[in-house]
């Protein structure tokens, strides 16, 4: 389409002359259009089908990221300057979904990004949450949670006509099916299928996030991930699952009968991937669905369905890993129990082992167990991660069916994680080796070459390109969130959820040992700004405590004229996929810092690199392979490494005290978390308890690492000084980035596990 048709297009969606509308009016406008041209490259193509089943779908403001992929970008942005108006200011019009938590539900939405862009026939499955997770206040130094609505008159989503019945022991919901339309780039469209129930009520959410947790037929879809911590709330989420997964079941049989199949041939026409454990009672409800409606055997009906799923596994952290007790299903769902205890029932049969039972002493179902016995593929996230699950964390398992193992090294979407968040970096690599990154990412690897990396002048332009960043995120945050960051001090940055194992904990005893020695005199040579942005689950106490301490530290640093020079702590709201974009491009220094064999993969650290940004890491998840890739040279890679780790939970000798007494400095920073100037701004009980969590646990042991940390950080900072040196840097880890495109990451998943006709 030329320019002009697009003009007079969009001029006609908006139903008036463009310059006299509103940002609000240009984004309905557009939204009208992309639908339009999105829908025109809808395929059914494809006699198998992939349903990437997820609780999870992070996809982030959708406008732009539509535009890129329908090729009409820049028209637009220069159609929309012509008549004084800006895309991005169009884009801030957009409310953000919040349909996920962290780095499983943005997985989920790059993944359905390449899916389409590379031709293939897969859509995603989930639900409709109302109120997504919450949105993040800050009050008193501490963390409030509000509802996040998104879903406003006009939204990319779209009603459609497909209803089913979703039986529970007790009453059966009606569900309605949803659909986002998901672009390739330069390719097909698919779709996101998000389930809501009929009978949704959003007026039941009272104070904060609170609501009555019984009322399944209003409540089902107004959170993500409610609160878990009483029974209700762990009903409730078997009540969401079943949801998720019966509607699903139900759309696979109807889509693959209209097809032709007559089921005995079900893995001829679909193949389900199980995005960790949420939606695993796919497996069961199929099952039931297949023998008690559709009449098939048993036996025939397990191995269908065995022979249709797959699992991923994104983490080995014990508490994750789901388990109910039979008593919630026998409350919510009972007409699952009997298959679940024929499952149970083959495994025992065959196998001696208690520790792959699906059922076990206590009466509690192993979900994972369930994917991995009738699933015919297991995968990992990334190298480390899948060999810790295939020896330790799984290992009965692998013996069992060490054919089933896999790994698939997680991925990223180029095309927001680069050509939409930092455009000018975009261009400044395609000036230098072509476009042909953006179809194929290994050729950035064409910039590891001295006529680049020996080159002052190019070297200075990406030093340019990263300031302009700094300067932009400086305002963005001035501007939204009233906060004053210094463009010229080191951006150094950790972003993700808050949680004790990703230890955003080491990095405020490393900030507290800082302020400390710049009040006795000791000043950066460049200054410093400590950016976090994390959200805690509102009944992690712990995760909140260490936000407080966060917030009480960044109060006492903006109050402190010998330090704020120098030293900045800036912990910003609402992390989101909307500041991620704009916190990325202006980094400089990736915060990736989890105890070693915990963070199963992490996909922010790929987005650091491919955005410029040097990490300072330890050797966990995707961690290993950056390192791998850019070499000693470009990484600050420090603390115990996996094997150590496991073997000291093994010997289970680890005393965080010992550690604390031997290390003066250590002492100093963890002694200042309940000194008077923290109690001046905080609140005792917050402190004193993340104090006492740290003395008397620590269970993802900051100590034994916290003197390797700070030293790797000093080095990165005084690196930092020699600014070609560090642009070097930078180049070669956005030359290295190409291996974690998600497009190939899918290209991996289709060949080993889906195997679907590529178009
Ligand atoms: C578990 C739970 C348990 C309690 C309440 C809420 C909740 C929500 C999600 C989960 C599953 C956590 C799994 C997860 O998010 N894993 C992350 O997956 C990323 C994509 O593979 C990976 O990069 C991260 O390293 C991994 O932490």
């Amino acid at each position: 389409m030329d320019r002009i048709e697009l003009e007079n297009r969009l001029q006609r969606a908006c139903k008036k002359d463009l310059s006299a509308c509103s940002d609000a009016e240009l984004w309905g406008g557009l939204l009208s259009l992309v639908q339009e041209m999105a829908a025109k490259k809808e395929t059914s193509g494809g006699k198998k089908k992939l349903y990437y089943i997820s609780a999870e779908f992070l996809i982030g403001k959708l406008l732009s990221n539509n535009l890129i992929n329908l090729g009409i970008y820049q028209d637009v942005k220069e159609i929309l300057a012509a008549h004084g108006k800006s895309l991005s200011q169009v884009e801030e019009a957009e409310p953000e979904p919040s349909l996920g938590n962290g780095g499983l539900g943005r997985l989920a939405a790059c993944f359905l990004d390449s899916i389409a862009t590379l031709g293939l026939n897969g859509d995603g499955v989930g639900l409709n949450y109302h109120f997504g997770l919450f949105k993040q206040l800050f009050k008193d130094n501490k963390q409030v949670e509000v509802p996040n609505p998104w879903i406003t008159d006009r939204s990319w989503l779209n009603r459609t006509d497909i209803t089913f019945d979703v039986p529970y022991r007790d009453f059966t919901l009606k569900a309605r099916m949803y659909d986002i339309l998901v672009t390739g780039y330069e390719n097909r469209t698919n779709k996101l299928h998000l389930f809501d129930v009929e009978t949704v009520d959003e007026s039941l959410v009272k104070e904060g996030i609170s609501f009555d947790k019984t009322d399944i037929a209003k409540n089902l879809t107004l959170f993500l991930y409610p609160d878990d911590s009483d029974d209700e709330g762990r009903i409730l989420r078997i009540y969401q699952q079943y949801f998720m997964v019966s509607c699903a079941a139900q759309l696979i049989l109807k889509e693959a009968a209209a097809k032709g199949s007559n089921f005995h041939d079900l893995p001829d026409y679909a193949v389900i991937q199980i995005n960790d454990t949420h939606p695993t009672m796919v497996i069961p409800e199929l099952i039931r669905l297949l023998t008690a409606e559709h009449g098939m055997e048993m036996d025939e009906a397990i191995q269908v369905v065995s022979r249709t799923c797959a699992y991923t596994n994104h983490t080995i952290l014990a508490e994750a890993l789901e388990t109910w007790p039979m008593d919630f299903f026998k409350k919510a769902v009972p007409q699952l129990i009997p298959i679940m205890e024929i499952l149970d029932d083959k495994v025992r049969r065959k196998f001696d082992d208690p520790s792959v039972y699906i059922i076990d002493k206590a009466d509690r179902v192993h979900m994972a167990h369930i994917d991995i016995h009738y699933g015919f593929s297991v995968n990992g996230v990334a190298a480390l991660h899948t060999e810790i699950l295939k020896e330790t964390e799984l290992n009965s398992f692998y013996k069992l069916y060490p054919e089933k193992f896999n790994n698939k090294t997680n991925g990223i979407t180029f095309r927001r994680w680069l050509m939409h968040c930092d455009p000018q970096l975009a261009d400044f690599i395609t000036g230098l080796i072509g476009d042909g990154w953006k179809k194929d990412a290994s050729a950035l690897q064409a910039l590891n070459d001295p006529r680049f990396t020996g080159n002052i002048k190019i070297l200075h332009q990406l030093l340019a390109i990263k300031e302009q960043k700094k300067e932009e995120l400086a305002q963005y945050l001035k501007e939204t969130q009233g906060i004053s960051v210094n463009p010229a001090s080191i951006f150094d940055i950790q972003i993700k959820r808050l949680h004790e194992y990703k230890r955003q904990q080491m990095n405020l005893l490393y900030l507290i040992r800082k302020y400390l020695e710049i009040k006795r005199g000791k000043k950066p040579t460049t200054p410093i700004t400590a950016i976090f942005g994390a959200k805690a689950a509102p009944a992690y106490v712990i995760a909140k405590d260490i936000i407080h301490g966060i917030l009480c530290l960044e109060e006492i640093i903006a109050g402190d004229a010998d330090v704020r020079p120098y030293l900045n702590v800036v912990m910003a709201g609402n992390y989101n996929v909307t500041l991620a974009e704009k916190l990325i491009p202006a980094c400089d220094i990736s915060e990736q810092i989890s105890l070693a064999s915990k963070e199963a993969s992490g996909t922010g650290n790929m987005k650091f690199m491919l955005n410029g940004a040097v990490t300072l890491g330890t050797e966990d998840g995707a961690n290993v392979e950056i390192h791998s890739l850019v070499g000693d040279d470009s990484i600050y890679i420090f603390g115990d490494r996996s094997d150590t780790v496991i073997a000291r939970y093994k010997e289970g000798s680890y005393k965080s005290k010992d550690w604390y007494e031997k290390d003066p400095a250590l002492k100093e920073a963890v002694d200042f978390l309940t000194g008077p100037q923290m109690m001046a701004v905080g609140c005792a009980e917050n402190l004193n308890r993340l104090s006492h969590e740290l003395l008397s646990k620590d269970w993802f042991m900051t100590f034994p690492d916290f003197a390797a940390y700070c030293a790797a950080k000093e080095q990165a900072f005084a690196d930092y000084e020699n600014r070609t040196a560090w642009a070097v840097k930078m180049l070669i880890n956005i030359s290295q980035a190409g291996y974690f495109s998600s497009d190939r990451t899918i290209e991996e998943y289709n060949r080993d596990i889906w195997r679907l006709e590529q178009q």
